[in-house]
Order: C-alpha cells, then structure tokens, then sequence
C-alpha cells in the first residue's frame, strides 16, 4: 500500500492543490497529515482528494490548529481525528503506525527501539526525517508542505510492502 504522508500545509494553497493532484495521480491508498493545517478552509482544497483517499485520510491537529472545533467540524468531514485530536494509532498495510505533530526527539527514538509500531510519523520541526533503523522502523517526517521556512515544499509517499519513504518535492 502507497502511504501519503504530509505536514504544516498552513494554508498555502497552491502547494495543498499540486500535493492533492500528485496523491490522486499516484494513486496513493492513503493519507496522514501530521499537523499545523491552520484554517478550517483547507478542506476546500483536501476534497479534491479521490474518493479512495477521502475515506482513509487521517490527521492530528499540532500547536498552530487554533480553530480546533472548526477544524473539526469541518475538516472532519473527510479526515478521520481521535478524541484528543493529538495522537493516532492506526494500522494500514499490515504496518503499526503512531502519528503525532510535535513529539520530543526521545520519544520519537523511544517508540522506535520498543518495536511496537512500524512507521512513526511526525512534524513541526519543517525538517525531512526520512530513516529505517536497524529494528526496520521507519522514522518519517514528511518536512514542510509550505515550503515558508526552508523554501523546500515536501510531503512524503510510503511503500508498505518495500517499507520505503519517498521524499516528494512540489
Ligand atoms: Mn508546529
């Protein structure tokens, strides 16, 4: 299965549209955003995402979601948030996958060395993780779809089969 993965669209338009039609072109089976959307408008542009993707698109809210009851709500019509919105546990492709927007740096290596997920997906710092450890986890962060502070727009596509990550730039 073809994983998207994506983060800190804040908004920027143009790159949440090319990043859909790539999705959609590509065929992917799913989609994670990892966080910091900011508006609840965004939905506009994420429902242009195939119905296939729609239905199996997941999301956890990070620390520049303010609008998060509107973000909910409205969002929330084609991506799937847990309760507290902040962290996800799903399995997808066979694979044990733990989301969340701004884990410490320990955490992110402690979930790593227990074996007991997968793939683990994270945002915020706008810096592309893209690394398999030695146990066969992947460690991902998709880096920043905005491309506002490196001037490097990216999300990332995970094979789960091949268990690679590849890094995609808009
Ligand atoms: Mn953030």
């Amino acid at each position: 299965m073809k994983i998207a993965v994506i983060s800190d669209t804040r908004d920027h338009r143009d790159n949440i549209l090319r990043a859909v039609s790539i999705m959609n072109e590509r065929k992917v089976d799913a989609l994670i955003h990892c966080g910091d959307y900011v508006s609840p408008f965004v939905t506009k542009w994420f429902d242009k995402l195939n119905d296939t993707i729609k239905k199996n698109f997941h999301g956890v809210f990070g620390n520049n979601d303010g609008e998060i009851t509107f973000l909910r709500e409205v969002l929330g019509q084609i991506c799937n948030f847990t309760k507290n919105g902040l962290e996800h546990v799903l399995e997808i492709g066979g694979k044990k996958i733990f989301v969340a927007h701004f884990p410490r740096p320990e955490t992110i290596e402690a979930l790593a060395v227990s074996s007991n997920f997968d793939i683990i997906l994270s945002g915020h710092t706008h810096k592309i993780v893209n690394e398999k450890k030695e146990n066969g986890v992947l460690v991902i962060n998709p880096g920043e779809a905005c491309g506002y502070l490196t001037n490097k727009a990216t999300f990332a596509i995970i094979d789960t089969d091949r268990m690679i990550s590849e890094i995609i730039e808009l």
